[in-house]
């Protein structure tokens, strides 16, 4: 087994324990009080994010952007409860001891109780409505400043939307990761709050000899570019390809993820998805060890790319 020595990058339980402590105490939560905020723009045009955000590949939140959707205006709980009462989902993906199958309108009972119990906060995370509740879709139109999204022209029209809903409860949490396959974030906030913490690409924490992390380094080296800032109803964040980010719930909240491929990346896009599906076909074994805690999102995602592009998993060749 190859072994990560960058302790942001590797999805191991001990080193996600590891980074996720640091957010709560020492030397980084020290550093995130004092962190810079993320530029906020207002009334950019799509020439202007092109020019100032997406060709220098500088993150920026484009303030109430999105504020005009329908989802944005009108969604709550209950009546996305109401809509999607039946449609089947998995709760708490991204923790394998709590993950657990119901339907959305349980999900959204389940919050109400679980609120009043003071138990730990339940998430919907990276739930891939487009293929089990299409009817959502038109609430969430095309982003014009997404239009250069690649995957269009490399999976088809109906795969290429591949959007990921967040919807969980005040205090959970997405711990430290960066995005599989070198796609840019966007990601619209629809309900609610979320506190985001990133880091840039380069950043980069190392165990020293004795085992401890070096989490001082990390602080104090100039690749790391810690940043934070709060994403509300109607603004869209813009992350190039690579940063690393970590998000709160400030209070119940509902995203989407709205991923774009740049050009620039496709090889790269290529060579993470062919690899993955290598490992998954032929080394599953070591991958549940090293993606212990997200082996059945990898598998979700696979299948959810598969029925976007109408493949059928029984088959090797048509
Ligand atoms: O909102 C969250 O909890 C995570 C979102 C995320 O990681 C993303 O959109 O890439």
């Amino acid at each position: 087994m190859q072994n990560e020595p960058n302790l942001l990058k590797r999805q191991d339980i001990d080193a996600l324990n590891t980074v996720e402590t640091a957010f709560r105490s020492g030397p980084l939560a020290e550093a995130l009080t004092s962190a810079p905020e993320l530029e906020r723009r207002r009334g950019l045009t799509r020439e202007q994010f092109d020019r100032e955000h997406r060709s220098p590949q500088r993150p920026v939140v484009l303030e109430g952007y999105a504020a005009h959707w329908p989802s944005v205006r009108e969604w709550t709980f209950e009546n996305l409860a109401v809509r999607c009462a039946d449609v089947p989902v998995m709760v708490d993906s991204y923790t394998s001891r709590s993950a657990r199958r119901t339907t959305f309108g349980e999900f959204v009972r389940l919050l109400d109780k679980n609120a009043d119990s003071g138990s730990a906060p339940l998430y919907l995370q990276e739930w891939y409505y487009q293929t089990i509740a299409p009817e959502l879709a038109p609430d969430m139109p095309e982003l014009d400043i997404a239009q250069y999204d690649f995957r269009r022209d490399l999976y088809g029209e109906a795969a290429s939307t591949n959007h990921q809903l967040w919807i969980g409860q005040r205090g959970g949490i997405t711990r430290l990761h960066q995005d599989s396959y070198s796609v840019d974030v966007m990601h619209v906030q629809i309900v609610g709050e979320k506190r985001w913490h990133i880091m840039g690409p380069d950043a980069e924490l190392l165990a020293g000899a004795d085992g401890e992390a070096r989490l001082e380094e990390l602080c104090a080296a100039p690749g790391t570019r810690l940043m934070r800032f709060v994403l509300r109803p109607g603004d869209v964040l813009y992350l190039p390809s690579g940063w690393f980010h970590r998000i709160e719930l400030i209070n119940d909240s509902i995203g989407l993820g709205r991923k774009a491929l740049d050009s620039g990346n496709l090889r790269a896009h290529v060579r993470q998805r062919v690899g993955e599906l290598l490992a998954l076909a032929l080394n599953p074994d070591e991958l549940r060890i090293t993606h212990s805690e997200l082996f059945d999102v990898v598998i979700a995602r696979a299948r959810a790319l598969a029925d976007r592009m109408d493949i059928d998993l029984s088959r090797l060749r048509q």
